[in-house]
């Protein structure tokens, strides 16, 4: 039941969800955001009361319930006095997680979120069922609770760390980390602070499914789980006529071959969405046809086009450095000449010296830009330091010979100079299809 005003804090896509949730449930609530123009403000409808431009206190004190958006840390003074004063805050995911009665499969880690949870969600699809995929993929997960459409059978959720943290009573059917490397680390004051509030995705789920290969993601001892990782075991990968196959049980399902995304990365995130889809009961065959036809998302590893002989790749989605080298992991083998990285933005408070062995075994010369370029420049000596993207594109075409591979996979965020990291690779795009 939600009171008569809940305080919406941080209006954008979920703060507005909320909104329409809270109308539909015939609640007014008051809408508070730090800016002065908030993104979505033009959506709001007329008559909700609003503060903008900063956070007031006395509002925040007043409230029954507050719905905070992901974007929104919890450790903000004003949220830590409401905290303190017993005001519950929550996010839009725990509204959903009260309301649903469907089966939910909750997804996490710090790479291949959106891409297992497309697969899982196309499998389900192809299966026939009924399901509503959303959460951090950008879907705001409210959304999803449409009272006229037919009721959803399954609910497949994106969830960042950010999102776990307001949504206490998650109780997934089954529920992954895929991975845990560093990354929000301008958020969480450390790694294991991070890490665990991933793995609070496991709490009171019927399954984990967990990546053996990566202790940081294991679920408590006693929980009831099933791993996927890259050796014979459970999901995992076997030899079969003469070439790898993606394997249940050693069983061989898949020949690697047949899939269209790159690295081994991509193997996992494949044998994830397959372990969860077990779970929720779609057929092998709906799992074997989705996995043989997923080229993969933009903005991840994605061929832009060959210029001259150099083939130009957007992997702007890669804002951490684990999705760099797995990146550069990926593409490595494909490239008979040499490999040029664009690298740079906010780093969010990483640390860096992950990436030292990969440019110094595979990378031509990593040419930086953006906020954090310097930390990124010290890393090596084949660095570049160019002030901007379109310098950075302009560098690499003087410089790439045919048969070398030019990546963008900047290991940032890109907030420093675009507003997203899809502008960022569109920008990308355009500058490569200039040449
Ligand atoms: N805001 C404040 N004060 C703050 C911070 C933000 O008032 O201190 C306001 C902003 O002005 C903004 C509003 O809060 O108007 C909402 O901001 P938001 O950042 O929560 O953005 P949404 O549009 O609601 O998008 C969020 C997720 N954003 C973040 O977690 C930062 C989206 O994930 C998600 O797709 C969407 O909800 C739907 O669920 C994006 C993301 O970057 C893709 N996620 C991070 C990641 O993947 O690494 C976690
Ligand atoms: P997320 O939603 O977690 O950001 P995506 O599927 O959008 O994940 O992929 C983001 C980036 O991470 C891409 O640049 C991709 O190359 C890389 N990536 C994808 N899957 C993995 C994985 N399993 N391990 C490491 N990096 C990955």
């Amino acid at each position: 039941m939600l009171p008569t005003r809940p305080l919406i804090i941080g209006l954008g896509q979920t703060g507005l969800s909320c909104v329409h949730y809270c109308l539909a449930k015939g609640v007014q609530p008051v809408v508070m955001d730090t800016r002065a123009c908030p993104v979505g403000s033009e959506q709001l409808p007329e008559g909700i009361e609003r503060y903008f431009g900063g956070l007031d206190l006395q509002t925040i004190l007043a409230a029954e319930l507050i719905i905070v958006s992901p974007g929104v840390p919890l450790g903000t003074p004003e949220l830590q006095a409401a905290l303190a004063k017993g005001i519950e805050i929550v996010g839009d995911i725990e509204l959903l997680v009260r309301e649903c009665t469907a089966p939910i499969i909750a997804i996490t880690g710090s790479n291949g979120k959106t891409t297992v949870t497309t697969l899982l969600g196309e499998m389900a699809t192809e299966a026939g069922i009924k399901v509503g995929v959303g959460g951090n993929i950008g879907i705001p997960a409210l959304s999803l609770l449409q009272p006229a459409a037919p009721p959803l059978e399954l609910i497949i959720l994106e969830l960042s760390s950010f999102q776990l943290e307001t949504t206490p009573s998650l109780q997934a059917s089954a529920a992954t980390v895929l991975n845990i490397s560093e990354d929000h680390l301008d958020r969480y004051d450390s790694l294991a602070h991070y890490r665990d509030t991933k793995l609070g995705i496991y709490h009171q789920a019927q399954l984990a499914v967990f990546n053996r290969e990566d202790p940081q993601t294991w679920p408590p001892q006693g929980q009831a789980a099933i791993s996927f990782g890259l050796d014979e075991q459970a999901y995992g990968r076997v030899l079969h006529e003469g070439e790898l196959w993606l394997s249940r049980n050693g069983q061989a399902q898949l020949p690697v071959s047949a899939l269209h995304i790159l690295g081994s990365h991509n193997q996992l995130n494949a044998l994830a969405a397959m372990a969860l889809a077990d779970h929720a009961q779609i057929p092998v065959a709906a799992q074997l046809k989705v996995l043989k036809r997923f080229v993969g998302l933009p903005h991840r590893c994605q061929w832009v086009g060959d210029v001259k002989g150099v083939r130009w790749v957007n992997d702007t989605k890669a804002t951490n450095v684990g999705a760099t080298l797995a990146a550069i992991a990926g593409v490595k083998d494909a490239i008979a000449g040499r490999l040029w990285l664009i690298a740079g933005g906010q780093g969010k408070g990483q640390d860096f010296s992950p990436l030292i062995p990969a440019l110094q075994q595979h990378i031509a010369t990593m040419v930086c830009f953006g906020e954090d370029a310097k930390q990124l420049l010290a890393l090596a000596d084949n660095t570049r330091a160019v002030t901007d993207l379109a310098a950075a594109v302009a560098w690499c075409a003087e410089h790439a010979q045919p048969n070398d591979w030019v990546l963008l996979a900047p290991a940032c965020a890109s907030l420093d100079q675009y507003p997203n990291y899809q502008s960022r690779g569109e920008h990308f795009i355009a500058l490569v299809e200039a040449l």
